[in-house]
């Protein structure tokens, strides 16, 4: 995310990332590898070990108690305490009201979830999608608090426990393989980076007012971003010796997919797991940071987002993140679940659904959706405002606030020109730019 955001609550990034003495660092798994573009220099910390993770689901025994390997010098704990201290008043913690039991959850499978009372409920009753108000995600800056991240549930919040979990590779490699979340935080050296979560229908609400799609109305707060850490999906690929080449049929070499599923069960397509997949060449590919994240802003992540684990993939659309991930498959096929051929599609206008499923539109590639599109919003003034113009405010500067982001692909820095939302006329005559 980026444009006008500001970054004042979360100086570290902007200065450049760690303390000095936990970037210099002791030789903790590979290099960092950096985009030249990042925000986040060095972020490359030792391995920490959760030790309050117990096996119950509640927020407070599931708090983030970290205990730096015992080969960290004093210098770097106190680095990596500091940072952690940083992080979480960055994402204002203190500012928020705390999340609580909502009576509105009272009687579905989520009432243990602990929510934020200011989320926006987009969906009714339940499954819980919402977003922040607009003005409070911006507010905050960069970097979103966790309990106003938006959140976008198929179905129930699976309750899991951190000792009892696991997450299964299989499919098209040599050693399968099934590791618990302890493993994952020690025998994997972490990945720790900012990263915008972006659902695809951000904004649908004003799609829907040109043309009804079958999406509910997103406003456009369908978008957060948060510091995740986590291991990186290459890294555990090659330990469980993934296959790269594969002949089709016909002789050459096929695609590979890396399906991820999550650990619902949801009625779409008579019952079906949430699930979804992507190029092993995307996967593999340590630039790309793809991680298995396990924390999220310095703590445990909360139910709604996927604890105790779930996939980030950088620049993607949110839809390709599997929260309370279970199984990793590596496949020629590409995830066969209900949820990766019906969600996630931008399908021409013609095309509506009663025609996608008369004529199989749901299962043509070239209309799913993965990195990100490019968007950008104007926040300030908001929708509606009116904006008094006089003698007064004429000599006054006005700033307009917005956000912009883009996806994966190598385009230049994502520029938002005032041109784009307004009559040139009305910027020279009523903005003072
Ligand atoms: N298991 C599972 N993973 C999921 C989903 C889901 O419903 N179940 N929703 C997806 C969608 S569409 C989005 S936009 C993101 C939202 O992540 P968040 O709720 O943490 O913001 O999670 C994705 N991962
Ligand atoms: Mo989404």
């Amino acid at each position: 995310m980026a444009a006008s955001v500001d970054n004042r609550q979360f100086g570290r990034l902007n200065q450049g990332g760690l303390p000095a003495q936990v970037a210099a660092g002791k030789p903790y798994g590979p290099a960092v590898t950096r985009r030249p573009e990042s925000p986040v220099r060095g972020c490359n910390f030792p391995p920490f070990l959760p030790v309050a993770a117990s096996n119950h689901v509640s927020k407070k025994s599931t708090g983030a108690t970290f205990i730096p390997d015992s080969d960290d010098s004093d210098d770097e704990d106190s680095g990596y305490e500091e940072y952690l201290r940083a992080l979480k008043s960055s994402a204002r913690a203190s500012e928020v009201e705390p999340q609580a039991l909502d009576p509105r959850d009272e009687g579905t499978a989520d009432h243990w979830v602990e929510r934020h009372p200011s989320l926006i409920r987009l969906t009714g009753k339940h499954p819980f999608n919402s977003e922040p108000p607009l003005a409070r995600l911006m507010y905050h800056g960069f970097i979103t608090p966790t309990p106003l991240h938006y959140v976008r549930n198929h179905g129930p919040v699976p309750q899991a426990t951190w000792n009892s979990w696991s997450v299964e590779v299989t499919g098209l490699v040599r050693r399968p393989s099934r590791f618990t979340m302890d493993e994952l935080v020690r025998d994997f050296p972490g990945r720790e980076l900012p990263v915008t979560l972006a659902c695809c229908g951000n904004r649908r609400k004003e799609q829907n007012m040109v043309n009804q799609t079958i999406g509910f109305n997103w406003g456009s707060a369908g978008l957060s971003t948060s510091v995740w850490r986590g291991a990186r999906l290459s890294d555990i690929l090659r330990r469980c010796g993934v296959v790269r080449k594969v002949a089709s049929a016909g002789g050459a070499p096929a695609r590979i997919n890396v399906c991820f599923e999550g650990d619902e069960d949801l009625p779409g397509g008579g019952g079906s797991k949430y699930g979804t997949s992507i190029r092993l060449e995307v996967a593999l590919d340590p630039a790309n940071d793809v991680i298995l994240a396990y924390m999220q802003n310095g703590e445990l992540l909360s139910p709604d987002h996927g604890f105790p684990v779930r996939m980030i993939i950088p620049g993607h659309i949110g839809g390709r993140m599997v929260k309370w991930l279970r199984r990793i498959f590596v496949s020629t096929e590409e995830c066969q679940s209900y949820y990766h051929y019906r969600d996630n599609k931008v399908l021409p206008s013609h095309v509506d659904a009663e025609l996608a499923n008369e004529e199989g539109w749901w299962y043509k590639q070239e209309y799913m959706i993965n990195e990100l599109n490019i968007n950008s919003v104007i926040t300030t003034p908001g929708h509606d405002e009116i904006l008094p113009i006089s003698t007064v405010t004429a000599q006054r500067p006005y700033t307009m606030k917005g956000y912009a982001y883009s996806g994966m692909s190598p385009s230049p820095p994502l520029h938002a020109h005032l041109s784009n939302f307004f009559p040139l006329s009305l910027v020279r005559e009523q903005v003072r730019v």
